[in-house]
């Protein structure tokens, strides 16, 4: 491996140096996090769809469009590496041939790399470079196929569907929630027959609330239409920005919380706690509003309280962190794939919220909680 300096290289890729921009992609790719990018406000397409429906072939012509327009494109193309083989990047890389000798044109292939990696956080550092390097549009090509593509749509602005007609399933499909994740359907390969058909089955579906565009991405034909449309939708505003994992509070065993108390409210000045007992738990909790976070002090009802066993094994301090994630299925996924301790399934806590502790042997030493925005 060559060695780098990465405010160099980032430097270099902020100038939109496409070797720079190569490396970086690279780095990304083997999971190295690069600091001092800053986003130039790249429009972040999704093009998602089932296999075969023609994605690469759809995003090829739309590349073309967007040149057309005289915009820098970049195309991060996904395959899950479990269900291709080598020849489909091949496959890829020769249908987008045509835009390699073009300067405003960057296509990058991606392997997911199955249980070690996952859609999300590899493929957003790839948008992150291509925003940081000045092309107005990125797209990403992923596989309609389980997790990747609700990741899609956390990452993209707006996300295509593509469906084909005379598959018979594609109903069931969107039902089981494409639905969601769609700005706009684009039935591809309407050469064919049962375009009509599919159309209302789509038209059914949506009642009106989402374009749906016919294309033919082997001429090219209305995909003209489809960059109109993608440009006028509102973009989705949790964008590139998957989970900011805000701390939510700091939980601190204490042996009496009135105690605690008078040095968080009487000395220190905090405001009013809200108090409460957590049966459940056996604990009485107190809450102080620090800043957009809060400090819980736990103490134990009784000796078989696990903060009282906390308290016994290591004393008064802080006994978890708790932060918060924009979904938390999505996030326990994740953690047990990559081999982490989560706890328990996610739970209903006092206050409403959803809630997992996380292991401290899988989090360097402390105890972890994530509670899901909002619930
Ligand atoms: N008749 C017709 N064929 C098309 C159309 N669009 C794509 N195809 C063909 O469909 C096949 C699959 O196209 P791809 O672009 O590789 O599809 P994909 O969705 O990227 O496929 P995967 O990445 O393997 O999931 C190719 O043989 C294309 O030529 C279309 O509008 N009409
Ligand atoms: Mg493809």
């Amino acid at each position: 491996m060559w060695i780098v300096n990465q405010t160099d290289l980032v430097a270099k890729v902020l100038e939109g140096d496409r070797r720079a921009v190569a490396r970086a992609c690279t780095l990304v790719e083997m999971g190295q996090k690069l600091d001092g990018l800053v986003g130039s406000g790249a429009l972040v397409v999704g093009v998602t769809g089932p296999p075969g429906a023609g994605k690469s072939t759809f995003t090829d012509q739309l590349v073309a469009v967007i040149r057309g327009a005289g915009l820098k494109v970049a195309v991060v193309a996904v395959d899950p590496s479990s269900m291709k083989t080598g020849g489909a990047l091949l496959g890829d890389r020769i249908r987008m041939q045509r835009h390699h000798q073009d300067a405003g044109v960057f296509i990058r292939s991606m392997a997911t790399r199955g249980a070690m990696g996952g859609l999300a956080p590899t493929t957003l550092g790839l948008v992150r470079v291509f925003d940081a390097a000045g092309f107005d549009v990125v797209i990403v090509e992923t596989v309609g196929v389980g997790q990747d593509e609700i990741d899609v749509a956390r990452l993209a602005h707006v996300v295509a569907v593509l469906l084909v007609p005379g598959q018979g399933d594609e109903i069931q499909a969107i039902k089981a929630g494409i639905m969601e994740i769609a700005d706009l359907f684009v039935i591809n390969k309407s050469d064919m027959a049962g375009a009509e058909k599919l159309y209302r089955e789509i038209e059914a579906e949506v009642h009106g609330e989402k374009p749906i565009l016919k294309t033919v991405a082997t001429t090219g034909a209305g995909m003209a239409e489809v960059w109109a449309g993608l440009q006028a939708l509102p973009r989705r505003v949790a964008v590139a920005a998957p989970a900011r994992f805000a701390i939510d509070h700091l939980g601190i065993a204490v042996g009496s919380i009135d105690e605690a108390l008078r040095f968080y409210q009487g000395a220190l000045g905090m405001g009013e706690a809200h108090r409460e007992t957590v049966a459940g738990e056996k604990v009485h909790v107190a809450m102080l509003q620090a800043g957009e976070s809060r400090l819980e002090l736990l103490e134990p009802v009784d000796e078989t309280s696990t903060i009282a066993k906390f308290l016994e094994k290591r004393g008064p301090g802080i006994h978890h962190v708790a932060m918060r994630v924009p979904d938390l299925a999505v996030a326990v996924e994740r953690m047990k794939r990559e081999g982490a301790r989560v706890l328990n399934e996610p739970k209903i806590g006092a206050g409403g919220h959803k809630y997992v502790f996380v292991h401290p042997a899988s989090t360097g030493g402390v105890l972890i909680e994530l509670i899901e925005e909002h619930s």
